[in-house]
């Protein structure tokens, strides 16, 4: 009988990575098919957002005091509850917890690993049918196996992640995730319900002709961000353009078509809000990780963001990621 070789699960990826690690326990392979499975589950609802009472506004205000979606609660609930009752983590952060939830069981706290997340990045779109995503971001825990975890474990440098990834919910549903051994892409075949391996070791182009940013801050930036804009927009045949301007306003969706088209991805800060929109721990260290593996860099505009050191769960940052020859001229314009 002939076997059909050429469709890969996310399972039987990981696993066939963890044979080239010997004193691999499982455990991240079970986290991410943790993650498919919330992610699948996710993708339901996500499909018929318009069709239940899913849709707008639950009322209730995130810590960051925006409108909470229902959709949002109900990913946030899905993500959680897999990882709580697997075997391979020890407790989450999330953009609609206000703290960090530790698992405290006896088998959680032998977990090797905690897991951040923006368990629906983008959520203002939902109503209008914009593409929206999951972001995850795994931590190895510093602290001791067999008690619970701490904060310490989820306040790591972003160089620390063992695994990042995100989900997209668009056209397809995909599943993007970085460990230091490459960047893969899965989408889901809805007709066996699985993530099959679609877009095997990812690159970022070494360039691209896409810049993306919120023009309408564009006089509350810092004077060289102005500039390099004002050279995106001045980009001709003769100089490596002409450009072209995209924004989605879901970062998901920006910078996953970035990291395969290349292009450079800006979220930066302004007057009033000097350190911009994005959060450090569960938007910018996991695409920092996954771009940066990919060939491409990501900073803050003054240091890489995996360098950052966090202070506090829900701290911002400026973001520039990206192509690493454009993320290069960017830089040489301060
Ligand atoms: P603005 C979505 O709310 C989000 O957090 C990111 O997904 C997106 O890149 C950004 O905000 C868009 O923000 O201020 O340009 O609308």
């Amino acid at each position: 009988m002939a076997i059909n070789r050429k469709i890969q699960t996310l399972d039987e990826f990981t696993i066939q990575q963890m044979r080239d690690f010997p004193n691999a326990t499982g455990e991240l392979s079970g986290l991410l098919r943790d993650i498919g499975l919330a992610a699948k589950r996710v993708n339901v609802e996500v499909n018929k957002a318009g069709l239940v009472d899913i849709l707008g506004d639950a009322g209730t205000m995130n810590v960051q005091g925006e409108e909470v979606k229902k959709l949002d609660i109900f990913a946030n609930n899905q993500f959680m509850g897999v990882l709580q009752h697997g075997i391979s983590c020890a407790g989450i952060g999330s953009e609609e917890l206000d703290d960090i939830v530790i698992f405290d069981d006896e088998i959680s706290n032998k977990s090797k690993y905690v897991c951040l997340f923006d368990p629906l990045d983008g959520s203002s779109n939902i109503d209008v049918n914009v593409s929206i995503g999951t972001i995850f971001s795994v931590f190895r825990r510093v602290t001791e196996l067999g008690k619970p975890a701490t904060k310490a474990d989820f306040l790591q440098k972003g160089i620390h992640q063992v695994a990042a990834g995100y989900v997209i919910f668009g056209s397809s549903t995909m599943l993007v995730y970085a460990t230091k051994r490459g960047v893969n892409g899965f989408t889901l075949d809805q007709s066996i319900g699985e993530f099959t391996l679609s877009h095997p070791d990812i690159k970022c182009p070494e360039t691209g002709k896409i810049y993306s940013v919120n023009h309408g801050n564009f006089f509350k930036y810092e004077q060289h961000v102005q500039k390099y804009i004002t050279a995106c927009q001045n980009k001709n045949k003769d100089n490596g353009g002409p450009y072209t301007q995209r924004y989605i306003g879901s970062m998901v969706a920006d910078v996953h078509r970035n990291l395969i088209k290349g292009g450079i991805f800006m979220y930066p800060g302004t007057t009033d809000k000097p350190k911009g929109k994005l959060r450090l721990l569960y938007e910018c260290n996991p695409f920092a990780y996954i771009v940066e593996m990919a060939g491409g860099l990501a900073t803050n505009g003054n240091q890489r963001i995996l360098e950052i050191e966090p202070t506090e769960i829900h701290q911002r940052t400026p973001m520039f990621i990206g192509s690493k020859l454009m993320m290069e001229e960017f830089a040489n314009t301060k």
